[in-house]
């Protein structure tokens, strides 16, 4: 990756990713794209920025030759919450969205990322330890748009030559950008109100087990798969990729390893409920471990130290993390 062109930059991988990216490959390398402008938001005012509409061609297209883009990371989508609730929004934009990508991609013989999720498996699939290669029969318009987006991907590689990479995100958490409307959002809510209230209702009910990472390890990880060797992937859209498998309960107990008077309780959403509960509860993710390295750093209790510490700076909440007695 040379010079990379990214939609949907301040969304919460994107606003993360464009930074990293823009430390690694160098400011002016990295092309920040989004439909709307945030006024001092970092990404804009660090580096290169252009507002654009990813259901327009065009105007992408002409994006991509202005910069002369070698890499096009394609983020701007829905979330499954979000998608549930405006379907024929959902599969216009994920979908539409993503076949223009891909046919920008094919014109300039770019490499391609676009992310895949969770979502993409339903009620059918193996619901613990979920293979790489398996039942994909999604029951929400969110899962029907990765499923589809999958085999979008693998179409223009195998038809086209399109170098396209993707994994199977879990749920993401980081104290930088909230998520849009996903069913994950939870594990992020919950430290928000960890340090403002010292007590969080979740809207996904005890006994629901997700899978989660911290945000840098997914952040390494789109790196690590887009510079990785071509000849060593076998699969390519998209990787199951995870870092812990948890329920409502165990991130509660891993808060109150630091704030011991963390209350939890319960407000179930049916519809957040009923899209986790057509998920997986923890994915095998192993073909990304072999084929290209992918190697998480934070489990839980690490990466709930390290939320709490930087959200409580990001909140002016005085927090002062114990080193950990057990983990
Ligand atoms: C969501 O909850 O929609 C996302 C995802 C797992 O794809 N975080």
């Amino acid at each position: 990756m040379k010079k990379i062109l990214v939609t949907g930059c301040l969304g919460q991988i994107g606003s993360e990713l464009v930074m990293r990216m823009r430390e690694i490959y160098g400011t002016e390398n990295v092309i920040a794209t989004d439909i709307r402008r945030v006024d001092g938001n970092i990404v804009i005012e660090s580096g290169p920025f252009e507002i654009l509409d990813v259901m327009d061609y065009e105007a992408m297209l002409n994006m991509a030759k202005k910069y002369q883009v070698d890499t096009f990371i394609h983020l701007a989508a829905l979330l499954s919450a979000v998608a549930e609730k405006k379907t024929k929004l959902a599969w216009d934009l994920n979908m539409g969205g993503l076949v223009n990508a891909l046919e920008v991609a094919r014109e300039l013989k770019l490499k391609f990322f676009t992310p895949s999720s969770i979502g993409s498996f339903g009620p059918g699939t193996p619901q613990d330890l979920t293979p790489q290669d398996t039942i994909q029969r999604p029951t929400t318009m969110y899962g029907v748009t990765k499923v589809a987006g999958e085999l979008l991907c693998d179409y223009y590689f195998t038809k086209f030559g399109v170098d396209t990479r993707g994994v199977r995100f879990p749920g993401l958490i980081s104290y930088k950008t909230l998520p849009g409307g996903g069913t994950t959002d939870y594990a992020v809510d919950i430290y928000y109100e960890a340090l403002k209230n010292k007590k969080y209702t979740s809207f996904i009910g005890k006994g629901t087990y997700m899978d989660m990472m911290y945000m840098p390890d997914a952040i390494d990880a789109i790196i690590k798969l887009m510079e990785a060797d071509p000849a060593k992937l076998k699969h390519r859209n998209a990787f199951n990729i995870t870092a812990m498998s948890f329920e409502p309960e165990q991130i509660a107990a891993s808060i109150r390893k630091f704030i011991p008077e963390f209350e939890m309780d319960y407000d179930v959403d049916p519809v957040r409920q009923g899209i986790a509960n057509s998920w997986p509860n923890s994915l095998d993710a192993s073909a990304a471990y072999q084929e290209w390295d992918f190697n998480p750093q934070y489990d839980l209790d690490r990466m709930t130290k390290d939320m709490l510490e930087n959200l409580s700076k990001k909140l002016g909440i005085p927090f002062k993390a114990k080193e950990l007695v057990s983990a």
